[in-house]
């Protein structure tokens, strides 16, 4: 079985986003540790399962990280789901986890299951909206969320998101130093190698997403981070 502890880089795809074969083939072969499906628009049962089917011809982890109850579906190796801790909606704390094992409680593995607290921090980004995060946090209140995530609830990993903007190092940090047992992701604006060392130097796991997208061959960069680690 894989083991998340020892991934460094994740690479996430977006169901509801196209990608040539070739790009696809050189994301998956670039010694990233894993893969992770999800968006936070448009993603269906559709379009993660045409991704999934496409990313298991090659030999590396998948996950999906779990957005709604509808595109759920087995064949991954994980299954993140995100609880956002500063939601001001119960619904993004429990509530469609209520229903979820509502209706597949009976049929989870939950040792595919990776519980993940999400703190979003760009009040720009469409997770932030969509889940009306409260993203006006200080540094004590990150530091309280941190403390939250690793002495209160135990979550294996907190998700430090600034999805589509390169975060606060130092918030960054200040969570960094809270956490002894949760694991650190961090995601959000990635977009050459400097930046994914800066956050990789802090956080245990980096998450690059958009800039695939936008700019291949600096996403593919960014995985050099773990040639110097
Ligand atoms: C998004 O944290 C990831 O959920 C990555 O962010 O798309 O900005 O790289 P970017």
């Amino acid at each position: 079985m894989y083991d998340i502890k020892k991934w460094q880089h994740i690479f996430k795809l977006d169901p509801a986003k196209s990608i040539s074969d070739d790009d696809l083939e050189a994301i998956c072969m670039s010694n990233t540790d894993a893969i992770i499906i999800g968006g936070t628009d448009n993603v269906t049962e559709d379009n993660v399962i045409h991704l999934m089917s496409r990313v298991r011809r090659y030999p590396l982890p998948l996950a999906l990280e779990v957005s709604n109850v509808e595109s759920v579906m087995p064949g991954f190796d994980f299954y993140f789901i995100p609880t956002v801790m500063n939601s001001n909606d119960t619904r993004f704390h429990n509530g469609i986890l209520l229903e979820a094992l509502k209706q597949y409680g009976h049929v989870i593995n939950f040792e595919e299951v990776i519980f993940e607290g999400y703190l979003v921090l760009n009040s720009n980004s469409k997770v932030a909206q969509s889940t009306n995060a409260n993203t006006a946090l200080d540094m004590e209140d990150v530091e309280a969320y941190a403390q939250m995530a690793n002495e209160l609830f135990h979550f294996p990993v907190m998700y430090i998101e600034y999805s589509g903007e390169y975060g606060d190092i130092d918030k960054v940090k200040a969570v960094s130093n809270m956490l002894t047992e949760t694991q650190l992701f961090y995601g959000g604006g990635i977009t050459s190698l400097g930046q994914a060392q800066e956050m990789a130097d802090i956080a245990d796991t980096i998450i690059v997403g958009n800039i695939i997208y936008t700019d291949i061959k600096k996403a593919l960069k960014t995985v050099k981070i773990k040639e110097s680690n």
